[in-house]
């Protein structure tokens, strides 16, 4: 479909791309305040749905939000907008603003909070060719938030820690930027976890480095287990990154993706290991498995 076609949801109305409209004093828009999840369907499935509802609905009662929706009205909400656009490979991005208030920051003042959900045909985050070959990436100057601060355990609509980092990773001509945590590990990277293997073993960081919990990186878990491989969580130190046999990145828009060169360090073999390989068969499996998400129609 021709993506002027979209129709978007708005609290329980659909408007086409130029008619759908958030207002100028929506706490979203002024101060970041609000929740959001970027889902995907496969062949006609929403991937990991009520996962990715289960986490909404964490991080708008980490942050005090009464979404005016209940968790199946949500669903069935996600559902209607895919069939409405004749969707069945999707990308679904589903925002929860706070609504809108005055230009205090004062959350009491704003009323009701708005439920947006727009579902484009496909995201791109990578070439394809990258998927054998691997992205390049840069350790960023701007640490992520430790978990005492805007944590990215919350996915709110504050991002600026990410995009400071993917400005960096744009000027040095890197596909991808990892940040640390606050003690120098390795976190995650924008909008993907992270994961190292070497000597056979599969390590990602705590959750304690801040990073999201990550509905991907569960798969993975579960994925390496099946496989046979240990998945330690442990602080991970940058040299330790530089020295892995094969890093990569999960995500629901990058899926799993092989980094091949991190600050100018070939990673490995330079190209995707063969323990990210199994993990990314398994996986391109798995998404197309009805029993792992919900059906559209
Ligand atoms: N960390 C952060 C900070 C994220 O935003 C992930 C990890 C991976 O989580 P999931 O549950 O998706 O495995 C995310 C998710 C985009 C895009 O447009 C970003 C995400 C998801 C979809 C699209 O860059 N980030």
């Amino acid at each position: 479909m021709a993506s002027g076609d979209l129709l978007i949801y708005i609290d329980g109305k659909y408007y086409s791309r130029d008619e759908a409209k958030i207002s100028v004093f929506d706490h979203g828009f002024l101060y970041g305040d609000g929740v959001f999840e970027g889902i995907r369907a496969y062949n006609g499935f929403v991937f990991k749905l009520r996962e990715h509802i289960d986490r909404l609905y964490e991080s708008a009662h980490a942050i005090m939000l009464n979404i005016p929706l209940t968790k199946e009205e949500m669903m069935k909400a996600v559902l209607e907008t895919l069939r409405k656009n004749n969707l069945r490979d999707a990308y679904i991005r589903l925002i929860v603003t706070r609504g809108i208030g005055d230009l205090g920051l004062d959350p009491r003042r704003c009323s009701k909070p708005s439920t947006i959900i727009i579902a484009v045909p496909i995201l791109k985050l990578y070439d394809e060719e990258k998927r054998m070959e691997g992205v390049t990436a840069i350790i960023s100057w701007v640490r992520r938030d430790p978990v005492d601060a805007t944590s990215h355990e919350i996915k709110s609509l504050n991002y600026l820690n990410s995009v400071l980092a993917k400005i960096e990773a744009n000027n040095a001509g890197a596909d991808e930027a990892i940040l640390l945590d606050k003690n120098g590990f390795v976190c995650e990277a924008t909008g993907e976890n992270i994961f190292i293997v070497k000597d056979g073993k599969i390590y990602t960081p705590p959750r304690s480095s801040g990073a999201l919990p990550g509905i991907t990186a569960s798969v993975v878990k579960r994925i390496a287990a099946e496989l046979g491989y240990e998945v330690i969580e442990k602080n991970i130190t940058v040299a330790e990154l530089f020295n892995a046999d094969e890093v990569f990145l999960t995500g629901t828009g990058a899926e799993i993706m092989p980094v091949r060169e991190i600050n100018k360090r070939k990673i490995g073999a330079g190209r995707i290991g063969p323990i990210t390989k199994r993990i990314l068969e398994k996986f391109m499996e798995i998404v197309q498995n009805p029993s792992e998400g919900v059906p559209i129609y």
